[in-house]
């Protein structure tokens, strides 16, 4: 049985999940504002993806038998430079959340709780893909720089990205 060291840091991370949910609405709510409704979009299926990110973390616990503490989740920032500085705040965020996501695995390895590992797995493999979509878009906007009808052909294609959950997905 692991030790409740994996288990509080579990509990934790649920937090940053609900963080990085409530950090991506913030977002949206910016580009709505702005009126580029595909970014908006976009962020809000991020936050949406979020939310089951910090849902499969307490699934797990529960099937552990592990105590659930849900802790305070800080308020996120509400304003931007411009869409540019959006996206790279959220790619300094992704960066943060992966290295969450090693130091669990490195105190998996530590306890050797072997179930929590495999379990962690995903989420590595996840944050590769989440630092990819940010990076991809941090470097369109880079391209982009002010040409507004280069921006808003983005903003057309955001507006297609759909929610799908992925945790469903990888345990179907
Ligand atoms: Fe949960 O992947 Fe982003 O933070």
């Amino acid at each position: 049985m692991a030790g409740n060291k994996m288990y509080e840091a579990l509990n934790e991370q649920i937090k940053y999940e609900l963080y990085s949910s409530y950090l991506y609405l913030s977002m949206s709510a910016y580009f709505s504002e702005a009126g580029l409704n595909g970014f908006a979009n976009w962020m809000m299926v991020q936050a949406k993806e979020e939310m089951t990110h910090a849902n499969k973390l307490y699934g797990y616990l529960i099937s552990r038998g592990a105590p659930i503490k849900l802790l305070p989740i800080d308020g996120p920032p509400s304003a931007w430079k411009s869409p540019l500085d959006v996206l790279q705040e959220g790619l300094k965020h992704e960066r943060f959340v992966t290295s969450r996501f090693n130091m669990l695995m490195d105190l998996a390895d530590k306890s050797k709780d072997h179930a929590s590992k495999i379990f962690l797995q995903w989420y590595v493999t996840e944050q590769v893909e989440e630092e990819e979509n940010f990076t991809d878009l941090v470097n369109k906007l880079k391209f982009i720089k002010d040409d507004g009808g280069a921006l808003f052909m983005l903003d057309k294609d955001l507006a297609a990205r759909a929610f799908v959950d992925s945790t469903q997905a990888a345990e179907a």
